[in-house]
């Protein structure tokens, strides 16, 4: 235990018998949310992965609880990032989908947000790495050149050191705070969705010099060899290698932690990895036969183990709460010639589930989840289902910060089994959704899973094969507990199980909220 946090336990101990109750539970350990991005179920070796390993997150299972039902909300990024700070299932807004290269903030300044908790709770709160919730105001987006306002700031984090959309969005730039970094005035940074020349090198037109080749979309301006989604021109001593990224989150959570070790820290460590063009480090590259895409998890995987180290260093690993989880569900080609598909081989991205990124099937939304503090949890699996949606109101709840009643409306306090602690419930339903097509939901309670699937547009990808539009009913019910991979509809038998969850669903999403 930490000194300054040992005396202030002390000084704070006599006061107790006076405070309200919620006070006195409080626990305010550090707290990292290890976000991943586009990590499958099975894309790790405590979940499964036999193809290669990954020691660091394996450890983090071995010292913590690992669930068998962790799950994000949704099967794309932005949304999933939407409720994880929000609490708030972001099907509930307009606008919640994949934000593009000049999307303003998705998240209103007004929201209570996860950060505003923590800050409420007294702690310092950073995000670190892949942002992707858009930046500036509503109809104008992010000003490149000037203040990037509203931003993370503004929404309750002290610091952050940003990707601003995703690595295959243009600009390939790191924000620090409410700025581009390394931004020289006198080469301004220009976004776009247009080309701004007709001369201006593309994916297209210079296909040939790429060093990645793209599948689908992904053609535009072309950085570091690789073409993306979008234009940009200028901002050339800002630019980032993509080789880099992994190395600089880590070096900039290391200077932030150390910076915060005395103090109660909260820090969302939001890793690129393995999101496409999937690019680590050269000292990464052809680390496992799988090609760039489980390399990208080899990488990630070393950066957790470097954040163990940094606790570890500054003694503050059992006064640190870890949340590991991912963004979606895993996806082989997402518009670039990786070869992940070729190279798969026996590897199943989202281990026994069907679907994946994109998809309401399990394999959009389940994904690896632990939770590690070193001295505080007792080892374990837990099959409690927990959601990213629920760290919100679950911190809230340990630190003892009042949860107004008109915000996290979905975050449901697990904090228990999260802490695994014998006895705690999980959440008892879970709405998943994918990227925001109106209608397309999974529907989780106990051991039944129902499918609702109204966009005809659904994607239903099966991972280990290229993107495929499979038709399905509007309506599938499957029973989790003989069939984990949803194949066999079930609907016809248990019709009065499947009418009551299409009714509670419906009422779920009509009522605007799920938390009590
Ligand atoms: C899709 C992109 C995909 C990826 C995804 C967002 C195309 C054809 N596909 O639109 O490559 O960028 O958006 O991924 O452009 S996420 O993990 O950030 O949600
Ligand atoms: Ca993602």
């Amino acid at each position: 235990m930490r000194p300054s946090n040992r005396l202030l336990r002390l000084l704070i101990l006599p006061c107790l018998l006076c405070l309200p109750w919620f006070l006195q539970s409080a626990e305010k350990p550090n707290v990292i949310v290890i976000m991943a991005d586009d990590l499958g179920y099975g894309d790790v070796s405590c979940y499964g992965a036999k193809d290669f390993e990954t020691p660091n997150i394996d450890l983090l299972a071995s010292e913590g609880v690992r669930f068998t039902s962790g799950y994000c909300s949704a099967s794309t990024c932005t949304p999933t990032r939407y409720s994880f700070l929000t609490g708030t299932y972001a099907f509930r807004h307009e606008g919640t989908g994949i934000a593009p290269p000049n999307g303003p903030l998705t998240i209103q300044p007004d929201t209570v947000t996860l950060p505003d908790l923590m800050k409420k709770a007294g702690y310092q709160t950073a995000v670190i790495g892949k942002w992707h919730l858009g930046l500036g105001e509503k109809g104008k987006g992010p000003q490149w050149n000037e203040e990037l306002k509203p931003g993370p700031q503004e929404i309750g984090f002290d610091y952050n050191f940003l990707l601003p959309t995703t690595n295959d969005r243009v600009p390939q730039v790191y924000v620090e705070n409410h700025r581009v970094l390394n931004l020289d005035p006198k080469d301004p940074l220009w976004v776009g969705d247009k080309k701004p020349s007709e001369d201006h090198p593309t994916g297209i037109s210079h296909r040939d010099t790429l060093k990645m080749d793209w599948s689908h979309g992904h053609n535009g301006t072309i950085h570091n060899g690789i073409s993306r989604i979008g234009f940009y021109t200028g901002g050339h001593a800002a630019r980032f290698r993509d080789e880099d990224l992994a190395d600089k989150w880590v070096e900039k959570s290391n200077e932030w932690i150390e910076a915060h070790k005395d103090e109660p820290f909260f820090l969302f460590f939001a890793s690129h990895d393995l999101h496409v063009p999937r690019i680590p480090h050269e000292r990464f590259q052809g680390a496992t036969r799988l090609g760039f895409r489980a390399d990208s998890i080899v990488q990630l995987d070393w950066c957790v183990g470097e954040l163990m180290k940094t606790l570890d260093r500054l003694e503050i690993a059992d006064d640190t709460l870890i949340i590991f989880c991912s963004d979606n569900g895993p996806v082989m080609d997402d518009g670039y010639q990786d070869f992940a598909l070729e190279k798969v081989g026996d590897h199943r991205a989202a281990g026994p589930y069907t679907g994946g990124k994109y998809s309401v099937y399990e394999g959009g939304t389940r994904t690896p989840f632990i939770t590690r503090w070193k001295g505080r949890i007792k080892p374990g699996v837990s099959d409690e289902m927990v959601c990213t949606v629920d760290i919100a109101g679950s911190l809230a709840s340990l630190t003892g910060t009042e949860l107004p009643e008109d915000s996290c409306l979905d975050s449901f306090n697990v904090m228990g089994a999260l802490l695994g602690d014998a006895d705690a419930k999980g959440r008892e339903h879970l709405i998943q959704q994918d990227n925001g097509s109106k209608g397309n939901y999974g529907f989780r309670k106990g051991n039944w899973k129902l499918q609702r699937q109204d966009s005809k547009s659904a994607r239903n990808v099966v991972v280990e094969k290229p993107l495929a539009n499979m038709k399905v009913p509007q309506f599938q019910l499957f029973d989790l507990s003989k069939d984990p991979s949803e194949s066999t509809n079930v609907i016809e038998e248990h019709t009065d199980v499947a009418e009551q969850m299409k009714q509670e669903l419906a009422a779920l999403i009509e009522a605007g909220r799920s938390r009590k």
